[in-house]
Order: structure tokens, then sequence, then C-alpha cells
């Protein structure tokens, strides 16, 4: 995978769009500069089942239209049925090399870490890249761990490990500066876009803000 993915990294079910359309929030994301979309499709009233997938077909034609890398989360069956480009697992998910042993070769894992001992333990096992969350307090998950901010990927990078790192949790255009500066090669959000009242406007912004931090470290 290329680092540059993770810049601005989207996430979205289709519980999250505040009743308008998953399918019109992604195509204004994908207009405003996302550079890589993750299926979560999670929480009350989610799809389940046959509708799920189709759900996840459809997001993930919108993707390749734009060539826009499509990951799941969690669903490991559903992305190797549906050919997604990779996946995403949870520290409480299923091993990563029971994960690696039914994906397709060449597609891509990523894995949530909190602690620089659960990255040093994703790079091992040979993880493509790591989120690390939560950055900042978010009611969009339910369970999120102690919020520790971007010192934790600071951490993680002063530790010695260049693997691609990508922040999530609570990150708004105010605060993805903040992210950035600590080591992080791009910022994961949900809501910032997917509830924004102009995904495309916000998705530009959040473009924008990784363009001037790389401009200002040269
Ligand atoms: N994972 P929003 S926080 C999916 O901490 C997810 O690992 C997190 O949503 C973690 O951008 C989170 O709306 C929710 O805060 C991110």
């Amino acid at each position: 995978m290329k680092r540059e993915w993770l810049h601005v990294y989207f996430v979205m079910g289709s519980v999250d769009c505040n009743g308008r359309d998953p399918k019109d929030v992604l195509q204004e994301a994908i207009n405003g500069g996302i550079t890589l979309f993750q299926f979560r499709e999670k929480g009350q009233g989610a799809k389940v089942g046959a509708e799920k997938r189709d759900f996840a077909l459809e997001l993930k034609e919108i993707c390749k239209r734009h060539d826009i890398p499509f990951i799941v989360n969690d669903d490991i069956e559903m992305a190797v049925e549906i050919e997604a480009d990779g996946v995403h697992i949870g520290q409480e998910d299923d091993s990563f090399t029971f994960v690696r042993e039914r994906l397709t070769p060449g597609m891509v894992i990523g894995v949530s870490c909190h602690t620089v001992e659960e990255a040093a333990e994703a790079v091992r096992v040979g993880a493509d890249y790591i989120g690390v969350g939560p950055m900042y307090f978010t009611t969009t998950k339910k369970d999120i761990r102690e919020v520790k901010g971007p010192e934790v990927i600071r951490q993680i990078r002063h530790a010695g490990i260049t693997v691609p790192i990508v922040g999530i949790g609570g990150i708004s255009v105010e605060n993805a500066w903040a992210v950035l500066e600590s080591g992080a090669d791009g910022v994961a959000v949900i809501s910032a876009i997917s509830k924004a009242d102009s995904p495309v406007a916000a998705a530009e912004s959040f473009s924008r803000c990784i363009e001037k931090v790389q401009r200002t470290n040269g």
C-alpha cells in the first residue's frame, strides 16, 4: 500500500450520514479529495447479511470509479467475497495470522493500536498500517479506550516505528494538524465529513491541512 492512501481516510456506514444517502455523501467526500474509504457498517440500525453486502458493493463501485482504495472494517469474509482492497481489524478481533490466512494475497491489513506495545506487535506480525486512537473524545464509537491524544503517536515514532500511521477519534479540521504534527501520515474521520453540512468542503479542508503540514515539514 502507499503511505499517501492514509492522508484523508474516510470511514463511514449507513448510520453515520444524518439521514442523507451514503452514496451521495461518499461521492461528495471523493470530490473533496479523500484518499481512502473504509466501509464500517456498525451501530444501531446497521445493515446485515445480504443487504450489507449489496450496500458495500454499491459504495465499492463508487470508489473504484475514482481509484479510491476500499477497505472493510472487521468483516473478513465479506471483504474477500466482494474483492475489497483490504480490511481493518481491532485488538479484540480475530488474530492477525488468522486474518492474513483468509485474505487474498495483496490485500492490505490495518490494525487498531492504542499503545507503543500494541504498535510494535502489529508491526512484528506484518500489519500494513496501524490506526491509533482515540485522539480526542468522540461519541461516534461507543467502546472507545482512554483518550491519550496525539502523544501516543509521538511515542510510537520515538520508539523507532516507521509503519504508516493514521490517527482516529474526534478529529476535526481544527485539531487535525496536531495529529499530523505528532507523526501520523494522515487522519481518519467519520462524523467530521459524514455529518458535515458539506462533505465536499470538509474533505477539501482536511486535504488542505495535510498539504500545509507537508509543506511546513519540507
Ligand atoms: N475508532 P469520529 S474512534 C471508528 O479509537 C473509531 O480506535 C476509534 O469517529 C478508536 O471521527 C472511532 O466521528 C470513531 O470521531 C471515529
